[in-house]
């Protein structure tokens, strides 16, 4: 089922950052109905800021692979569009081209920081991320999915200007309304969720509010959740491990049982297949 089906339905749906191919896999096989393809997680891959310091080809080579390897839905991290509704435009078009039917962009300017950076940050005029919305669901067509993301509680902003915006969104052909919040505890979500009442559907980012349980946020209206960093942060914390510890011991004698086995890397990348393909297509053997 496409996201734009799962939001007409009302399911509910957990949404797993990943940011290359290997990672969107393991999301696919850990069960997850839809991957989030985060900003943050694919610039940080690259070893880079979440300031669209990679370049534009850059990110779509990243979600190129994912899109290669996954069946189930990507929604793309989007950023701010990476400029303005022209080049809104050309990121659907070839989003689309690559069998990717969902974005998500913010209402910040270009060049974006990430939302845990700084304190209020400068949003986009209302009428001008409008017109992006307008744009990316013309470009896309009817199956495309556009999920507007309110920043105006990261940046300070009063509860009436994030509803206000979301509103704007929502009428300028919105399927959905991310709304991020920076606070330790989901208070704020809850209370803009309040407000909303059910007019689109939400989304929102517990990266700063983990404490809170799934129950709560169904219980609250919130039927979409995007878990946005925690593969690309475990791999950095099982790399750092792996790589301290043979670097100290200067042996593998404490490392092997602790890391995947070669075994699993084949099954992922497609191995075993591809020795029954050698038997029926590579003549020389
Ligand atoms: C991302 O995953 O890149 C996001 C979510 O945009 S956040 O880092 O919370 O801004
Ligand atoms: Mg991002």
């Amino acid at each position: 089922m496409n996201i734009q089906e799962r939001l007409k339905n009302k399911k509910q749906t957990q949404f797993m950052e990943a940011h290359n191919g290997l990672s969107a896999k393991i999301v696919e096989q850990a069960g997850f109905e839809a991957i989030w393809a985060s900003g943050l997680s694919i610039s940080a891959s690259m070893g880079l800021s979440d300031r669209n310091e990679a370049s534009w080809t850059q990110v779509l080579s990243a979600l190129e692979q994912m899109s290669d390897n996954v069946n189930i839905p990507i929604l793309v991290d989007g950023d701010s569009g990476f400029g303005n509704y022209l080049n809104v435009i050309r990121f659907v078009k070839k989003l689309t081209q690559i069998s990717i039917n969902a974005l998500c962009i913010e209402d910040k300017l270009f060049p974006k920081i990430n939302s845990f950076i700084g304190e209020k940050q400068e949003l986009a005029p209302i009428e001008e991320f409008c017109n992006k919305i307008k744009a990316a669901k013309d470009e896309g067509g009817s199956n495309f999915t556009l999920v507007a993301r309110v920043e105006a509680l990261i940046s300070g902003k009063p509860m009436t200007e994030a509803l206000e915006r979301a509103e704007a969104y929502r009428q300028a052909g919105a399927d959905a309304i991310l709304i991020h919040s920076k606070k330790n505890t989901a208070i704020e979500v809850f209370e803009f969720s309040q407000h909303w009442g059910g007019k689109l559907p939400l989304f929102a980012v517990p990266t700063k509010y983990y404490n809170t349980r799934y129950s709560e946020f169904i219980y609250h209206g919130i039927d979409n959740l995007i878990w946005a960093n925690h593969l690309i942060r475990s791999s950095i914390y099982s790399m750092k491990k792996t790589a301290e510890k043979i670097y100290n011991e200067k042996s593998l004698i404490n490392v092997e049982h602790n890391v995947s086995t070669l075994e699993e890397l084949f099954e992922l990348t497609n191995e075993r297949n591809i020795d029954k393909l050698e038997k029926l297509y590579n003549s020389s053997n």
